[in-house]
């Protein structure tokens, strides 16, 4: 698509639904080397910059591998002051898409391992293909986690079941990941693409401004309850600045579809 410039790594639709973003290496089963973080960049740039914002959804090409994680080949030769910017890098990178202000539904439809695990966290919801598998096999490369996944994995599934995924690195099928929570739907494999633009119909409906401002505050998790508290209700209050209040709420009082502003 020209306004994202040239991709070589990636692949961006625009669905009346949802935007779609497909990691295609697929000969690297996907795998995430700086062009895919660096374009992933750019895309979500223009994406939050030109609006309006509609659910977007992160898949892989084929249906052998969402993500198989880092690119190996990429990170082997690094120095540590080379690896050092190219987590921080990354970690950037998947923070800007949590914080996108639409929906994220990461569609995952084979391997996702490693940074590609740490891919789907940062979505925020998951549907698997069965077929999909999830694991953190760092440890057995001789690194950690270095894109988010030692500090958002615990905050999904909580710290047993990081623990047991990232000191382990033993991989897990898309059943096991559905119990721990770590996704959200299983679905027959090949299926996890369609399951997402259905998952996106549903959400699209909903005030965009409201979205955004839910996100904020489930993200805004303060292990300080009164904290929390205080950042919904700044956030709820921010709503009542929005024409999306008056309109969702005299919709719903009129017996109409409401007509949020996008
Ligand atoms: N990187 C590069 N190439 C990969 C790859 C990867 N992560 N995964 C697969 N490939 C390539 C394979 O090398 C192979 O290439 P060719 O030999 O055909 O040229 C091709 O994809 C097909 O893979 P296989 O032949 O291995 O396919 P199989 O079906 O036999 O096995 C597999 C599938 C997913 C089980 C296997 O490929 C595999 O174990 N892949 C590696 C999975 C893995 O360990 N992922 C985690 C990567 S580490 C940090 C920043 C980031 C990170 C950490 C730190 N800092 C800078 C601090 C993140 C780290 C990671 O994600």
């Amino acid at each position: 698509m020209e306004r994202f410039g040239q991709l070589q790594t990636l692949t961006v639709t625009q669905e009346d639904q949802a935007t779609v973003i497909t990691v295609a290496r697929p000969k690297a089963l996907n795998a995430l080397n700086q062009a895919v973080l660096a374009e992933l960049d750019k895309v979500l740039d223009v994406l939050i910059a030109d609006g309006p914002v509609k659910p977007l959804i992160i898949t892989g090409e084929g249906s052998k591998a969402f993500v198989a994680g880092a690119d190996i080949a990429e990170m082997a030769g690094m120095t540590p002051e080379e690896a050092r910017k190219f987590s921080r890098y990354g970690q950037k990178v998947f923070s800007k898409l949590e914080a996108f202000p639409g929906v994220t539904i990461a569609a995952i439809n084979g391997y996702a391992l490693g940074g590609g695990n740490e891919l789907a966290i940062a979505c925020d919801v998951r549907i698997a293909a069965g077929n999909a598998r999830f694991g953190q096999p760092e440890v057995g490369l001789g690194i950690i986690p270095g894109f988010g996944g030692t500090q958002r994995l615990a905050r999904v599934v909580g710290m047993a079941n990081a623990l047991d995924l990232i000191l382990s690195g033993r991989m897990i099928d898309a059943q096991a990941a559905l119990r721990i929570g770590l996704v959200h739907k299983v679905i027959d494999e090949g299926k996890a693409l369609e399951e997402a633009l259905n998952y996106a119909k549903t959400v699209v409906k909903n005030s965009p401004f409201a979205v955004a401002q839910a996100k904020k505050a489930v993200y805004g998790l303060d292990p300080d309850l009164d904290k929390g508290m205080e950042l919904e209700a700044d956030l709820f209050a921010k709503c009542f600045q929005h024409p999306d209040q008056k309109e969702g709420m005299t919709a719903f009082l009129e017996k109409r579809k409401a007509a949020f502003q996008r």
